[in-house]
């Protein structure tokens, strides 16, 4: 169904078309960006759930990680006449002028999971966890584990541009720069994924003498993580105790790893950034209520302490 949105000053008056419409008869397009990694997996299921349980009709767009398909998806959804558009954006910037189509066409349009540098009057909301928190969490969990002792650290970045390797990267190195102990030694990309996470870490430890001279890996992701664990134990090293292994996501198999202490920490990122968002965009079209521009995810710290079992088997229910 059709709303008609007159927009008079700040507030936006919704009124329907010729036919009457149940509340929130909703059409959203959804532009992901991609399958890269579990957590992306479940964010998608989340949605579609979401969505379902709420009567809105998705209409869903896989990127497959580029953003020419992102803004392609965004022009077809605004020719589409959807009534709100979400996106998951895959990198930062690029984002304005299509941005300002959609907003032109009066199409309500939310952020999911990461950031972009725009304007934020050009977005209802940005659904995301604070990135920069959650390289502080994994640096100071670091400091902690080593204490004064000299630690090498090699560094798996998810995708180039993007606003959590950005904001990841420097969060853990805020908090690294705490001590003078702890060095990065090696940064790379990895794109959030398992099989680029093995192969640059096979990398990492063939350059550092097999990686006997590596103390910790730190990855954008668990996806990279659970790779690079692969490779250590390849090269005959014990992941979480020869190199310690922290990581961000909180996946299921990230607790496999903690518990066989193949891996030391991950930092909780939730899947569900589309209930917040489907809340917010169901007050904003019921009566104009504007939504803060940030809802932030929570995050927290899972360590070997935690019943890894017992979280792996309620996280496997959530759609992972
Ligand atoms: C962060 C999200 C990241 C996840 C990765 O909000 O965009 O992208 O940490 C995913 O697993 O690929």
């Amino acid at each position: 169904m059709q709303f008609k949105k007159l927009l008079i000053g700040s507030a936006i008056l919704a009124s329907t078309s010729l036919m009457a419409t149940s509340a929130f008869a909703l059409t959203v397009g959804f532009s992901q960006i991609g399958s890269e990694s579990g957590w992306r997996a479940a964010e998608t299921a989340v949605t579609l759930k979401e969505a379902k349980e709420r009567g809105i009709t998705l209409k869903f767009a896989d990127a497959q990680q580029k953003q020419e398909n992102q803004i392609k998806a965004l022009r077809s959804f605004i020719a589409q006449g959807v009534d709100a558009i979400l996106v998951a954006p895959v990198v930062a910037t690029g984002w304005d002028s299509v941005l300002k189509e959609v907003q032109e066409a009066k199409i309500p349009l939310i952020l999911l999971d990461r950031t972009i540098d725009a304007p934020d009057s050009l977005y209802l909301t940005a659904v995301t966890a604070d990135f920069i928190h959650e390289g502080n969490i994994a640096g100071d969990w670091l400091v902690n584990a080593v204490g004064n002792k000299e630690c090498k650290v090699v560094e798996l970045q998810g995708t180039t541009g993007s606003a959590p390797a950005i904001e990841r990267k420097k969060g853990f190195e805020q908090s690294i720069a705490k001590g003078a102990n702890i060095k990065i030694i090696r940064s790379q990309t990895a794109d959030f994924t398992r099989t680029k996470g093995k192969e640059v870490m096979e990398s990492f430890l063939k350059a550092e003498n097999g990686g006997k001279d590596i103390c910790a890996l730190y990855a954008h992701n668990d996806d990279m993580a659970v790779g690079a664990i692969q490779s250590i134990k390849e090269a005959g090293l014990k992941p979480g105790t020869d190199i310690l292994v922290i990581s961000i996501d909180a996946v299921p198999d990230i607790f496999t790893a903690l518990e066989a202490g193949e891996a030391n920490a991950t930092v909780e990122l939730t899947p569900n950034m589309a209930g917040p968002a489907f809340d917010a965009l169901e007050a904003f079209l019921k009566d104009g209520t504007l939504p803060p521009k940030w809802i932030q995810s929570p995050s927290r710290l899972y360590t070997q302490a935690d019943d890894a079992k017992a979280i792996y088997n309620q996280k496997k229910g959530l759609g992972y």
